[in-house]
């Protein structure tokens, strides 16, 4: 090394030893907390922090940022004088912090005096951005739904809602549950996807129940925000009673004036029918004297269908009534029949 460079060495070492290095007056790294959306507006200071320096040279700050995009969300308002810098970390305007896009950023910052780094960058400042629950709305907006029904058993599906629920915060899990409605004894909502199904039989012979009943249904997050709806439940009546008589089973008094011909005589026998697809059920009819070949001269007679034409739940009240006639037309002992119905 020749003199000139011997020169240069001490200077260089003049330079590096003789002055202090800038510091930061926080403690590295510093976390701060601060709620999504609208309750961190934009232009919010989030934290202000300072470097120093000793021999009061200017200051200057170098910033880098996780995730490196994140550049554009902050605002970094410095002011600078001899041997201290102040940097006020803001939201910059119209940017939001959302919870579900990006929760968490860092900023890394040097300090520089023009001549020495404060050191390797480090991170200076921990965002941490909480989530706030976001309430839930239903696609398409639905206030109720409708749904038709037959009557059944218990555990019968009735339907599966038309919308879904949409949610901005990520990972929900939506809870649902009956909250009150005329139905509420009678109808099961699926607690996880709303699907309705019959929680008791419902019988539309049981005149007690309605042809129409609803439940209200609420959706709740796991923020506890909830959306409302309603569900209103038809429920048709079905065929599902063969028609009976009552009693089911006639005698007839044999009268011993009656000679052959005599008749026809109608009488009539009771059934109650169903529906606007009438069953068809069967009574037995006796009549004539038993004979040695044939004891009970029982005749079973098929009931025609009866229409009542509608509604069971309008109808099963009344009785319909069958018209038989019988016309005696052979044999002795013949007797006048009479209906006992
Ligand atoms: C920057 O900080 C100074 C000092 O606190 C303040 O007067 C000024 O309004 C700030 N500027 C912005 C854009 O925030
Ligand atoms: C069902 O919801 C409607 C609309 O919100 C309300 O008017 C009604 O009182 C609720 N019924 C019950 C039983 O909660
Ligand atoms: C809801 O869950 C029940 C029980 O797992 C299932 O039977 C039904 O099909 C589901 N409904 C929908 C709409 O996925
Ligand atoms: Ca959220
Ligand atoms: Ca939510």
């Amino acid at each position: 090394m020749n003199a000139f460079g011997l020169l240069l060495f001490f200077e260089v070492i003049h330079i590096v030893y003789g002055n202090e290095k800038p510091v930061f007056t926080v403690t590295q790294p510093t976390t701060v907390f601060f709620d999504e959306g609208t309750n961190t507006p934009a232009g919010t200071s989030l934290y202000t922090f300072t470097a120093t320096d000793s021999d009061l040279t200017l200051v200057y700050l170098s910033y880098e940022y996780d995730p490196v995009e994140s550049s554009d969300m902050f605002e970094i308002n410095e002011t600078q004088t001899a041997g201290e810098i102040t940097a006020e970390v803001k939201l910059k305007d119209l940017r939001e912090f959302d919870y579900e896009v990006q929760n968490a950023y860092k900023i890394y910052a040097r300090a520089y005096d023009g001549v020495q780094y404060s050191g390797l960058s480090g991170v200076l400042l921990n965002i941490v951005i909480n989530d706030i629950g976001e309430t839930p709305t239903l696609d398409p907006p639905t206030t109720s739904q409708s749904f038709s029904a037959e009557e059944g058993p218990a555990g019968s599906k009735i339907g599966d809602p038309s919308f879904v629920v949409v949610d901005a915060d990520s990972a929900e899990i939506h809870t649902w549950t009956v909250t009150g409605g005329t139905g509420e004894d009678f109808v099961n909502v699926n607690v996880l996807n709303g699907t309705l199904t019959l929680r008791k039989t419902y019988d539309r012979e049981n005149t007690a129940l309605t042809e129409e009943v609803y439940v209200n249904i609420s959706i709740a997050d796991r923020f506890g925000l909830t959306v409302e709806t309603a569900y209103y439940v038809t429920f048709s009546d079905t065929n599902d009673n063969i028609p009976t008589f009552s009693p089911s089973y006639y005698t007839f008094d044999i009268m011993n004036d009656l000679v052959y011909g005599d008749g026809p005589f109608t009488f009539y026998v009771l059934a109650t029918d169903d529906g606007d697809t009438p069953l068809t059920g069967t009574a037995t009819i006796e009549f004539g004297l038993p004979t040695a070949t044939d004891p009970t001269h029982t005749t079973t007679t098929l009931i025609p269908p009866q229409s009542t034409g509608g509604d069971e739940m309008a109808s099963n009240t009344e009785m319909v009534g069958v018209m038989i006639a019988c016309c005696f037309i052979a044999g002795s002992g013949l007797g006048k029949q009479y209906g006992n119905y």
